[in-house]
């Protein structure tokens, strides 16, 4: 089975925490403190496998977790970091956070896309030493890593893409263009996942194209699995509309396109946009000059270029060289793919320090913002040592101005990330 999609949870590891530690050494009474940083947690990176045709594998196992990064140690030694999960994808592949939208694409094979950040290590007790804090009694907790759930999906990166209706003759033209093997039967719905197949021309210049299954009025309202179809066609950069010129229902072949046509304009994302040719299938089904006349009758009414317009046959390979020159000729020459740009990650310098302060009642103040809220999660509350050390951070961060500004007066409440501190008058003003 050929699966294009997939929903996936991923947990990047934990930085390991700093450890509080003193020298100790025969006959020297106080060392100094010799804490280890912890390591940092490991990442979930997303890799781009150019082996690789779809998303199987995570079907089976939907939940991916990094190693945490390992704790500091005395004698100033360091964690490890935490060993990374890589996830290999194929070329097509992609991920969006289901709660943020958040987008990561992975189009050349050897790409690779941190989903899940590892957490921060915590630092050790010899990293806060000061000349007035010589002998620190705490150290930073390592932070959690980062989770999300991802939304995996394969868009085929096919240049061009054979759409028309079940049985118009699609598979059996790209048996006949290249070397895929397509399963072709006498019924409609016969292919029912993309095939893919490449064209080489003589200047050695590769193509790819995707035998779409078929689409059927209603399809991009969902009708005979429409959507999913029509899915496959939103990167192709041409489409090759095959119109049978003898349909075994007696059905009108200028009816069939405007058909087809209708159910890609109404699906959006630009399939109306993207270029096309038209291609008459089954010339061989027809008296001489009788397939002509129905490629003269589309042309005429949906405005071809003559120069666009092949009329073909899979059974005696009447006209399959002059697709395939038509192909090349049509497909947009600059290589890369074309893909839409994706913004993964923006990073804008200064605005993890916003601090926020808000009156949240009578003498209750709220702070909020990435670095305060860091520092909380870092430290070990009932530690005294660690909380003067927060209330020092607080005053360096121009927290106490802030909430100075906002009225705050000393014995009121302070929260922060669902703490709550008192601070006392001599705390407000001066250094400790
Ligand atoms: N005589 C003749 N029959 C053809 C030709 N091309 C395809 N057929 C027949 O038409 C039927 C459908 O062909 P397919 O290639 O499977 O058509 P399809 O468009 O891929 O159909 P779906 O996968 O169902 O959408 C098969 O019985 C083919 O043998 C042709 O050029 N001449
Ligand atoms: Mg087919």
């Amino acid at each position: 089975m050929f699966c294009d999609r997939a929903e996936i949870h991923v947990r990047a590891g934990a930085g390991g925490d700093g450890c509080v530690s003193f020298r100790r050494e025969a006959y020297v009474p106080k060392g100094g403190p010799d804490g280890g940083d912890g390591g940092r947690g490991g990442d979930v990176v997303l890799v781009c496998d150019g082996d690789l045709r779809d998303l199987r594998a995570y079907l089976r196992k939907r939940r991916y977790v990094a190693g945490r990064g390992q704790h500091g140690r005395g004698a100033e030694r360091h964690g490890r970091r935490g060993e990374d999960v890589e996830l290999p994808v194929p070329p097509g592949t992609v991920a969006t956070d289901a709660s943020t939208g958040e987008r990561f694409e992975l189009l050349a094979p050897g790409q690779r896309v941190v989903v899940a950040r590892g957490g921060a290590g915590g630092r050790g007790n010899r990293r806060f030493a000061t000349p007035t804090r010589q002998a620190p009694r705490f150290a930073e907790r390592g932070l959690p890593g980062e989770e999300r759930t991802l939304r995996l999906e394969l868009k085929l990166l096919a240049d061009a893409g054979l759409v028309g209706l079940p049985n118009a003759g699609k598979s059996s033209l790209l048996r006949r263009l290249t070397r895929a093997r397509p399963r072709v039967a006498d019924y409609p719905f016969t292919t029912i996942e993309p095939n893919l197949g490449a064209i080489e021309d003589d200047d050695g210049r590769q193509l790819v194209v995707a035998d779409i299954p078929g689409l059927i009025e209603g399809a991009s309202a969902g009708a005979g699995l429409g959507h999913e179809f029509l899915a496959h066609v939103e990167r192709c950069r041409l489409l090759v509309h095959v119109v049978d010129c003898a349909p075994i229902d007696g059905s009108d072949p200028v009816a069939n396109f405007a058909v087809v046509e209708r159910e890609l304009a109404a699906h959006g994302h630009g399939l109306a946009e993207l270029p096309r040719v038209l291609c008459i299938s089954k010339a061989d089904l027809l008296p001489a000059g009788e397939a002509e006349r129905v490629a003269a009758a589309v042309a005429a009414r949906y405005g071809f270029q003559p120069d666009d317009v092949v009329v073909t046959s899979s059974a005696t390979g009447r006209g399959v060289d002059e697709l395939k020159r038509l192909i090349f000729r049509r497909v947009p020459r600059d290589t890369a793919a074309a893909p839409e740009p994706v913004v993964a990650r923006v990073y804008r310098p200064g605005a993890d320090r916003v601090v926020t302060v808000e009156r949240v009642g009578d003498g209750r103040f709220r702070v909020a913002g990435p670095q305060v809220e860091r520092l909380i999660a870092r430290h070990d509350l009932d530690n005294p040592d660690a909380l003067e050390y927060i209330e020092q951070r607080l005053r360096r961060l121009g927290v106490v101005r802030e909430l100075e500004a906002a009225g705050f007066r000393p014995g009121d409440t302070v929260e922060i990330a669902g703490v709550e501190f008192d601070f006392e008058p001599e705390e407000v003003g001066g250094e400790s």
